[in-house]
């Protein structure tokens, strides 16, 4: 039998999660041989469309990996299907292996079709082992399958819609890295004809697949000399594989708030970080006080939801024919909605956190912006919304102008999942188009001072939080003082939540001052350790 090479580890309880399997890569061989049954079970089931599997474990350490499904039009995984993923990795003997897949295809309705899988994988040292094991799990499930190689999490995304799209009147793409990159670059170029970038960009792409990828993708952009957008690749060692993550990548700077050391930015230089699989990005400068200044997935938010709304007046639609919307957690800070809500008048949902959340309430809006504050996010642009764009007569040249541009950008925008390249690219022309150095984007608002604590207790699940997250259902009680802490302070907000990928408690507060959002943290944290331990 297949399967008896690639044996589970002892009695490791595995989960499917917000990040699909995420461990030490030397656990995993029995999940990706497994993950490769279920990606043919789930292209059964729906009639032989093709399913992606993507093989990385993201801003985690080199010695870690993770591997995901991506759905036919390129989301993740649909998560009534976590808990097959669940079930089919813990089986623990062949036998039982074959009767849980079994009873699968049953209860799934899988159609007797030839399944049909992609993948692909990033940079790691692991990713060829758990290529093999995943095409001996393809293997034995009779799929037709091909090996895209490296890829950055996002491009595999792409593929995935493209091929599935193919001949429809909703075609993505062509199904290959080149088509993607002839795809943006082609966008990229038209919505900034004529603009002018400001000086010098420094990308750092955590010695991940991004690296080459974005090397790779500047060779179809005009060159600098004739007036190209000029970027600096930093930390694209995918040689070593030590160097992935390692004091570099968008984890790197949210969490440490600094610049990565290697990438050597001069003061006010516009600097962004993507993560080891490129589906993150975060920016940021050093002013010339050196002064760290962050512009984070709300910020990425905030600037999108500004131009595209401008840019859908100003091509002549009322606001009731593209209606915009913004979709945050409860991790955005709240100077950011505040600013969405007063300034640019447009409404905002706030979700639980994980992408395939945000991503879900975004599909609610002619042009859903979403994007978590870690720097995962993107675009979408609803059916009606790309009829609408497309079809649109403008009345005047300067009608024109942006409506070409608003063709551009659904073009250039990766609306699958969020993509750090094509977020960059779109970020710049966004800064090209206002003629904004970051220091002016920084100063469209004012971030409220924030601290993010981590705790560990005896048991985190006893924190039930709702209301996207906002609020404590249980412990009872809890809540109640949090209110009362939160309300001692100017501009106070706090919320408590299990960690959905940790064994821990995480403590979000903001208020008016640093040591405020400091004081509340500390007497949170205190509760969280007291309730949690009890
Ligand atoms: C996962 C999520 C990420 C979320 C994080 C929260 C995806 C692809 N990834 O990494 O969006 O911010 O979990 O982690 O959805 P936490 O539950 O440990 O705070
Ligand atoms: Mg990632």
């Amino acid at each position: 039998m297949a399967s008896a090479q690639f044996p589970k580890p002892g009695d490791h309880q595995f989960q499917y999660g917000t990040a699909g399997f995420r461990m030490k890569a030397d656990l995993l061989d029995s999940v990706v041989f497994r993950v490769g049954l279920l990606a043919a079970l789930r292209s059964r089931r729906l009639n032989g469309s093709t399913i992606g599997v993507m093989i990385t474990a993201s801003h985690n350490p080199p010695a870690d990996n993770g591997v995901k499904l991506v759905d036919p039009m390129g989301e993740m995984l649909e998560s009534s299907w976590e808990k097959y993923a669940t079930n089919l990795t813990n089986a623990s003997t062949d036998e039982e292996l074959v009767t849980t897949y079994t009873n699968l295809v049953k209860e799934t309705h899988a159609f007797d079709v030839t399944p049909k899988v992609v993948f692909a994988r990033d940079t790691r040292a692991s990713g060829s082992r758990l290529v093999a094991a995943l095409v001996a799990g393809l293997e034995a499930a009779g799929a037709e399958y091909q090996d895209y190689k490296l890829l950055t999490t996002p491009q595999l995304h792409y593929v995935t819609r493209c091929i599935n799209t193919k001949g429809s009147p909703h075609a993505y793409g062509e199904a290959t890295e080149e088509g993607y990159y002839q795809k943006l670059a082609t966008a990229f170029k038209t919505a900034s004809a004529g603009k002018k970038f400001h000086g010098e960009i420094i990308v750092d792409c955590a010695n991940g697949v991004g690296g080459p990828k974005l090397q790779q993708f500047l060779k179809y952009l005009p060159p600098v000399a004739e007036g190209g957008i000029n970027i600096r690749v930093v930390n694209d060692d995918v040689v070593q594989p030590d160097r992935l993550n390692y004091n570099c990548g968008a984890d790197y700077v949210k969490t440490n708030q600094r610049a990565p050391p290697s990438s050597h930015a001069e003061k006010m230089q516009r600097c962004c970080s993507l993560d080891g699989d490129a589906d993150r990005l975060i920016y940021y400068f050093i002013d010339n006080d050196d002064t760290f200044h962050l512009l984070d997935g709300d910020r990425l938010s905030t600037l999108a939801a500004l131009f595209l709304s401008d840019l859908v007046k100003s091509a002549g639609f009322p606001a009731e024919k593209l209606r915009i919307g913004v979709v945050q957690t409860a991790y955005a800070n709240g100077a950011s909605t505040e600013y969405i809500t007063e300034r640019l008048k447009l409404p905002v949902i706030c979700t639980n956190t994980g992408v395939k959340h945000l991503h879900h309430e975004a599909t609610k809006f002619d042009i859903g912006v979403y994007f978590e504050a870690n720097g995962h996010g993107t675009v979408l642009f609803s059916d009606v919304a790309l009829k609408r764009i497309w079809k649109h007569e403008p009345q005047s040249p300067a009608q024109k102008i942006a409506l070409d541009t608003l063709q551009a950008c659904t073009q250039l925008i990766n609306q699958t999942v969020g993509d750090a390249i094509s977020d960059m690219l779109f970020i710049e022309l966004i800064l090209a188009h206002k003629g904004w150095s970051p220091k002016e984007w920084d100063l469209t608002y004012k971030d409220l001072p924030n601290r993010l604590g981590r705790v560990e207790v005896r048991d985190r699940n006893i924190f039930v939080a709702i209301d996207a997250e906002r609020k404590l259902a249980e412990p009872m009680g809890m809540q109640a003082e949090i209110d009362n802490l939160v309300g001692k302070h100017k501009s106070g907000r706090a919320f408590v939540r299990a960690s959905g990928t940790e064994d821990a408690v995480r403590v979000y507060t903001e208020a008016a001052t640093r040591s405020e959002a400091e004081e509340l943290l500390q007497k949170i944290t205190v509760r969280v350790r007291e309730y949690g331990n009890r």
